[in-house]
């Protein structure tokens, strides 16, 4: 079975109990279930994953090489600073589904940039944790081309 990789950086494990102004009150491991219930009907495995350390994530990436056939990533923060996050996305030639949670290009200017955006297949932004449903169904897309 097609396995797909869900990765959340630094802070997303506050989701649903902080800032519900900007984030919504949906908690990631609502998250996980509603990815959970599409992944089922989409015909994929999940690992649904979530660290506050760079270099977790990075591992992460690595090892999901021959593991998983495609990644989704919200990468917090860690998107507008890492290029070593950048790079392990480019090292593992996976697919890659850059999602977050706001509109990052409607907010303040540093959010504007992306390290993710250019080595990944597409981004979605906006649409709250809908967005991650949303990737689900573009790599299921991107798979049946
Ligand atoms: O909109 C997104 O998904 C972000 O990746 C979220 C990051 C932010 O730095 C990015 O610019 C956009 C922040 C994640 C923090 O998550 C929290 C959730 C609830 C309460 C506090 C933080």
């Amino acid at each position: 079975m097609t396995s797909i990789l869900i990765l959340n950086g630094p802070n997303l494990n506050l989701l649903g109990t902080r800032q519900p102004a900007v984030y919504g009150s949906t908690t990631l491991a609502d998250v996980e279930a509603m990815c959970r219930t599409h992944a089922d009907t989409l015909g994929f495995a999940l690992g649904f994953e979530q660290s506050n350390h760079e270099g977790v994530l990075i591992d992460l990436i690595h090892a999901a090489k021959g593991t998983h056939a495609g990644i989704i990533l919200n990468a917090g923060a860690y998107t507008h600073t890492s290029m070593a996050l950048m790079d392990a996305i480019s090292s593992v030639e996976l697919p890659v589904v850059e999602v977050h949670l706001s509109n990052i290009h409607a907010r303040e200017a540093f959010r504007h940039k992306s390290y993710i955006a250019p080595v990944a297949l597409g981004q979605i932004c906006g649409f709250g944790a809908q967005g991650y449903v949303m990737a689900l169904d573009a790599l299921k897309g991107h798979f049946a081309k």
